[in-house]
């Protein structure tokens, strides 16, 4: 990779600076090292996963790697694998999958995540809980000490039915946290965001650490009207994490 500022004319050498995407490149590039010929792969989403999907056609094309087979985590990387000629499938026909790389939000030190600010949670936590492997990709921005503890949004896609109600429930199963419940939205008219699969997201702000991950992940999945939420607990194996200082692979 190139530095992002030019170099500059004096003799001593400057550091280099490597911009946010820079680190999500070489994260992406140093996963797709764990990809072999004929695997299953789970495709995943966002500007970070981009990278590895990239990586991996272009792998295809040089022929360094032969019968793979992608299972997309959106239609967005559906549409890039399609692009670079990937062979693709999904669940019904290929329900176990050898290997998925995706990016996360939040990493906390267990290797919990929080995924789906990108939109894409659920069909991404169908592949990548299927998967044997599932190597996460993130800059070192994405490192947190509790999930849900960076100030950003813990994303749950509902259905649109009587959305208000569903996440006035989330609100208050999570009072106690100070949680502020808002529908996110796109657009200049501020239209309900609307996922791949039809639904809605409604995105959990905490004011203090939301405490036990597995009682808050059952009590937001009891909920009716509930989708799945961003909450990816126990299921990284591998975390690669780029940085200034380097690259760091964290295993579970
Ligand atoms: C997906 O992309 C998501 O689950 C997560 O929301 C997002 C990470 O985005 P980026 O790689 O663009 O920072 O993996």
């Amino acid at each position: 990779l190139m530095p992002s500022s030019p170099s500059s004319a004096s003799l001593s050498p400057s550091p280099v600076i490597l911009t946010q995407d820079e680190l999500k490149k070489i994260a992406a590039y140093k996963a797709v090292e764990y990809v072999e010929s004929g695997m299953v792969l789970g495709l995943g989403t966002g500007s970070t996963a981009k990278h590895a999907v990239n990586r991996i056609g272009e792998l295809l094309r040089q022929g360094k790697l032969h019968n793979i087979v992608g299972i997309p985590t959106s239609k967005k990387t559906h549409e890039q694998a399609v692009s670079l000629g990937i062979p693709l499938s999904d669940l019904d026909t290929h329900p176990v999958v050898d290997l998925a790389i995706d990016g996360a939000d939040e990493v906390d030190p267990f290797l919990n995540l929080v995924k789906g600010r990108g939109g894409s949670l659920l069909r991404e936590k169908m592949v990548e809980s299927s998967c044997r492997k599932f190597v996460v990709i993130v800059d070192e921005s994405k490192l947190v000490k509790h999930l849900g503890g960076s100030g950003l949004a813990m994303p749950v896609e509902i259905v649109p039915f009587c959305w208000k109600f569903t996440a006035h429930r989330l609100q208050t199963l999570f009072a106690d946290s100070g949680c502020v419940a808002k529908l996110r939205t796109s657009g200049e008219e501020s239209e309900p965001f609307v996922t791949d699969n039809g639904n809605y997201i409604v995105e959990l702000y905490f004011k203090k650490d939301i405490g036990d991950l597995k009682a808050a992940s059952d009590e937001i999945l009891r909920l009716a009207g509930v989708v799945e939420h961003g909450m990816f607990l126990d299921l990284a194996t591998t975390v690669i994490v780029a940085g200034e200082l380097g690259v760091r692979v964290k295993n579970k």
